[in-house]
Parts: C-alpha cells; structure tokens; sequence
C-alpha cells in the first residue's frame, strides 16, 4: 500500500493504560490488512531522540520542567523531519507510541506548565502536523499505578504523585472533547479482548479507506 499519503495514528494514556499491549494489537491489525507501516515512539525514534529520552527518562536526573518540554519539543522536531513526513510521504502508515498530546497532558497540565503554553511552542517550532487517530487509552489513575508497580524501577515521570497523573489525565480527556473526530477513548479498564474489540472497531473506518 503505498498509493498516496499514509495514515498518521497514534496511541496515548497514562502509565499502566496498556499502551505496548495495544501497540502491538494495532501492529497485528496493520500486518493482517497488509498495510505498510512503522512503528515508532516519543520521545525518541530517531538517535537523537533515543537520546534525549534517555537524559528525560533518567531516574535519577534532575531538570526544570521547561528543559523537559523543550527537550520532548526537541525529540519531536526531529521526529517528525526525519522519520515520520518522510514515512507518511512515501505512502507509510505511521504508528507512534505518544505524540503532542502527551507534552500537554504530561507537561502542560502535569507539570502545570500551561496547555496553551505547550501548544503556542509547538506553533512556534512549525509542529503542525496532526495524526489522522489518536487512541486514548483512559482509565482511573490508580489502576494504571497498581499495574506499573508489578513493572521494574519507575523512571523520573512515574515517581510523581497522583495529583500529576490526575491532571494529565484530565488534559488528554479534555483533547478528546475538543477533538472528538480525531481522538477516540477507549476505557482500557476493561478486560484486555474487551479494549482490544474498541481499538479494532476504532481503526475500521481508516482500513476501509485503505
Ligand atoms: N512523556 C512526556 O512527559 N511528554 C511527552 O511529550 C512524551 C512522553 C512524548 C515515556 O513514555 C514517558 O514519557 C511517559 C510520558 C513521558 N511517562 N512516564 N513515565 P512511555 O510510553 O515509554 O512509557 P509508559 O507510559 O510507561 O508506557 P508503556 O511501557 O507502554 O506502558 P503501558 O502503556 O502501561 O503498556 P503495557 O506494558 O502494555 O501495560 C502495562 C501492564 O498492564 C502490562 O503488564 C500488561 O500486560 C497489562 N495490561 C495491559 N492491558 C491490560 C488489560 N486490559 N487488563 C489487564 N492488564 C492489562
């Protein structure tokens, strides 16, 4: 399949949500409909921004919140001119483990940096492009962190409190209401076939098209 622009879809949530788990779903969905697709993640999917994730992530490394987002910023700008234009020009899909919406949920309202703060730098930097699906995985925050705790050390963004969580999951809630034609949510509270029966019906519409 590589007649025209590919499909731009991306995968959001809290920790704990089973973002891998459904990556790697959609990934199954994508080979079954014999769609040519990459996968790849933020931050990172370049050198680079393997990188700075690893400075971002680092569990004992210390920054200001605006470093942070203009270190997820940076990742992305070169994300995006690297790897992702140049995949969607070529007929691609693009599968992306968390995009923009994660810089406002994490760092505009998480880090109270501000969304519209976020938003503006994003403007600035010419980062306009939008996926074609963002699916939200949501459910209660402390279900995701009773899941993340059976995983290894959390990294420097899974030791914030509950208060952090809550208010990104509040900002990714509310880009789903103010994109409802873009984001869908599913509730991965749900038994694993359950969410996974959403996803599917979620990508349909774009499989159809393809
Ligand atoms: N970040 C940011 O702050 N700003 C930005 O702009 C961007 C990112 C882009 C790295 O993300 C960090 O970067 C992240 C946000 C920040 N914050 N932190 N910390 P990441 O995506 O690499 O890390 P993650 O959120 O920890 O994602 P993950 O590894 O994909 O975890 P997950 O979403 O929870 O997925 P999982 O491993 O599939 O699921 C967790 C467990 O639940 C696992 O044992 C599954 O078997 C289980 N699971 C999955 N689904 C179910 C259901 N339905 N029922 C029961 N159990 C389930």
């Amino acid at each position: 399949m590589t007649e025209g622009r590919g499909k731009f879809i991306t995968l959001e949530g809290l920790e704990g949500v089973g973002k891998t788990t459904n990556r790697q779903f959609v990934e199954s969905l994508l080979d079954d409909a014999d769609i040519d697709f990459i996968g790849t993640r933020e931050p990172g999917g370049t050198a680079l921004g393997e990188a700075l994730r690893e400075l971002v992530l680092a569990a004992d490394g210390q920054m200001q919140d605006l470093t942070e987002l203009l270190l997820m910023t940076a990742s992305r700008v070169e994300h995006i001119a690297n790897v992702i234009e140049p995949a969607l020009a070529a007929g691609q899909w693009v599968l992306c483990d968390r995009f923009l919406d994660a810089s406002i949920a994490y760092q505009g309202a998480g880090r109270q940096l501000g969304v519209e703060r976020v938003a503006d730098l994003h403007r600035l930097m010419d980062v306009t492009l939008e996926p074609d699906l963002t699916l939200l995985l949501d459910m209660p925050v402390a279900t995701g962190l009773e899941r993340m705790a059976a995983r290894g050390t959390p990294d420097r963004i899974e030791r914030e409190a509950m208060a952090f969580f809550e208010r990104a999951r509040q900002a990714y809630l509310q880009q789903a209401a103010m994109a409802p034609d873009r984001v869908l949510v599913v509730d991965a509270a749900r038994p694993l076939d359950a969410v996974q029966e959403s996803v599917r019906q979620a990508l349909l519409p774009l499989l159809e098209g393809a």
